[in-house]
Formats: C-alpha cells, structure tokens, sequence
C-alpha cells in the first residue's frame, strides 16, 4: 500500500489501493499541482504580480479581506445552482457536523453585495450557488479556486450537489457522475483563447465516487447509482426536449436520441459538469459531483412532481455529501456523534485510540 507523501491531510485519511501507485491514483495525479503542504497552487503566474486580487462576483478581495483568516480553516467547497438551496445546505450541513453559532448570530450571505451568487461559510465547509450553466459556474470556479489559492486552505474537496434529468432512471434517483461528456460525446472543457479553442480534460475523482456510494444506505428508499453525466449548454433543444419555444425534431428522433445516450452509459443530463470536473482537475482539486434526477427523459421532459417531492428529492445528494463530511470530520477527531450531540475532543489521537479500543470490546 503506498501513501501519498504530499501533504499529511492524505495520509490520514486516504491513502492508495493496493492496486494503485502513485502514478496510476487520481488522487495523487490531482495532488501534484498542489504545494506539498496541500495547499491550492495557481497555474496563472500574474496572480501573484498583482498587487491585489478582487473576487469581483464574489464581493471579496485579497487586498479588502483578510482571506487567510476567513477561509483557511476550508475543506469542503459544496455547490449547486441556486443561492436559496445553497443557504438551506448550510443549515443542514450546520446541524449535522454540530456547527454552534455564537448565541443571537446567524449565518451571513459572504457574497450578498455580489448580488451574483450566494456564500455560506459553516466552520470547515463553504456552501455556494453557481447559477446555471456553463459560463455561470466557470467563472464561480475561477474566483473559488483562487479563494482556496489566497486563503491557503489545504486540500479542499469540492462538490456539486444539484438537480439532473435522469435517463431510464425513476424520479428522485441519486446519480454519482464518475464520467463526464459534453452534447458531441467529447471528454473535455472547450474555451476559446486568444482566438483558439483549449481542450481540459473534464476528470472526476473515481475514489471520491466510490467513497460516496460506500456511504449510501441500502434502507434509503431510493437508489443511489454512479454514471456517466452529460453536460448540455441549454435545458430545451440542447437536451432532446420538445417542450421548448422552439423544436424542428420530432418525438421519434429525440427518443432515439436518448436511448442513443442511453447505450453510451449516460445516466443523466445536466449543465455544469464539463467545467466542474475539468477546472477542478486542472487546479489538482479532488471533486465529485452528486445530483438527483427530477424526471425519466424517457417518459418526459417536463418537471412536474409536485414541490413538496421537489424539495424532498433536492435533499438526497446533500444527505449523501454531508455524510462523506461528517465522516472526514470524525476520523479527524473533529465531531462525534457517538453519543447525544457534539463532544469536545482534546487530543484526536488519544480519541482516536480510545474509540479504536471501544469498537475491539463491542
Ligand atoms: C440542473 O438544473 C438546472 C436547469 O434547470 C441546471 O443548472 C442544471 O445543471
Ligand atoms: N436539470 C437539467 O439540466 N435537466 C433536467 O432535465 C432537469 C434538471
């Protein structure tokens, strides 16, 4: 079993298969573009000439905030699209790792006079909307990753926990992506610079992917799968639906579109993958992307459960991340939850081993 020797928050915590190396595991092919004490590096040799960074859309800078202070303690960046489902994360996520708010404060919209996009910090984690689309979450991913840059936040985690349309999959289905494509099939982030397109490998983290689906519970009263996800740049003709202002297909070609998909191993469509996955491998950042289907493309293509199974389903992939949080946070010595609420723990070592011992007497 080899260890990753860069950075101790992997040693701990993760570490390579048996069957891995460090040349074949993701999770050190992502780690060696960061410092060797985790922290984010930034492939963009300006940043550090400038004399001040501002986060336009997030309403932060590194010359106004005292970005170290604020968000070094980071771990976990989880996104998804809108700022209302983003504030609603903190506080669950605030709950389940037993986040105390000092008495008559509460949580505090960090981007609010962005009027862009919403931030919540909850101790270790950050919860941040990213809009909808392509271009909205790429420039979120931008200005997150130099946060992480500025705030020397060590090995941050990133997930997008959102909404999808399913493919062949019942409503309220939880689909890990371990695979990403775009509309034409490809497996990569297309930006055109200075007049040429750029290609980045779009790369989820396979470990992260089967480390969440060891956390589903087999009592869940829904499945929980991992598939390929597509990302499309529109919800209407961009994902085969006849529903939109326009359509010039009919319903035979769309089905043989999807069921086309379908044989390719894609389980789901959204519209942020692409870039998530590509922009986070590029700047060594492990992420995984979690969504619930709202609808079988294959029997529709309008959402039309009712809002209280809406909300309900909007809940499974955050279930899912926080408790990969809870996890990372226990082995850390961080939380327990072993008893009633959170305990204090002085050495996490010595509880370490208090718990270890525990277990071998059950
Ligand atoms: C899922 O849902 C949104 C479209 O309704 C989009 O942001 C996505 O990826
Ligand atoms: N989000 C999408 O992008 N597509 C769907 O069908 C549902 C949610």
């Amino acid at each position: 079993m080899s260890k990753v020797e860069n950075g101790d928050e992997h040693d701990n915590f993760y570490h390579c298969e048996e069957n891995e190396t460090k040349e074949t595991c993701n999770k050190c092919e992502v780690a060696k573009f960061r410092y060797p004490d985790g922290t984010v590096r930034l492939r963009n040799p300006h940043i550090e000439l400038m004399d001040q960074d501002i986060l336009y859309h997030l309403a932060l800078g590194s010359g106004s905030h005292d970005l170290v202070e604020m968000f070094g303690d980071v771990k976990f960046v989880c996104m998804g699209g809108t700022p209302k489902r983003m504030e609603a994360f903190a506080y669950y996520i605030m709950k389940e790792i037993g986040h105390k708010l000092p008495t008559g404060t509460t949580l505090q919209d960090i981007s609010q006079y962005s009027y862009r996009y919403s931030m919540f910090k909850v101790g270790p984690v950050l919860s941040v909307s990213h809009g909808m689309g392509i271009p909205s979450i790429g420039i979120l991913l931008h200005e997150i990753i130099k946060l992480m840059y500025h705030s020397k936040a060590r090995d941050p985690i990133f997930f997008r926990i959102g909404t999808c349309g399913g493919i062949g999959l019942e409503g309220g289905t939880v689909v890990i992506s371990d695979d990403a494509v775009d509309e034409m099939g490809n497996h990569y982030y297309q930006v055109p610079m200075l007049g040429k397109p750029v290609r980045r490998p779009a790369k989820l983290d396979k470990r992260l992917v089967r480390e969440l689906k060891g956390l589903a519970d087999p009592e869940d009263p829904y499945d929980t799968i991992i598939g390929t996800t597509m990302c499309a740049n529109d919800f209407y003709e961009g994902q085969g639906r006849t529903d939109g202002a326009f359509c010039d297909y009919t319903e035979s070609e769309k089905m043989e579109y999807l069921t086309g998909l379908q044989s390719n191993g894609v389980k789901n469509i959204e519209m942020e993958v692409i870039p998530f996955a590509a922009l986070t491998h590029h700047a060594g950042i492990r992420a995984a992307v979690v969504c619930v289907a709202l609808l079988d493309r294959l029997k529709g293509d309008q959402v039309c459960a009712p809002k209280e199974v809406l909300d309900e389903w909007q809940i499974r992939p955050q279930k899912l991340v926080a408790r990969y949080i809870r996890r990372y946070l226990q082995t850390k010595g961080r939380i327990s939850f072993d008893g009633h609420g959170s305990m204090a723990v002085k050495s996490p070592r010595r509880f370490k081993l208090v718990q270890q011992e525990s277990e071998t007497f059950d």
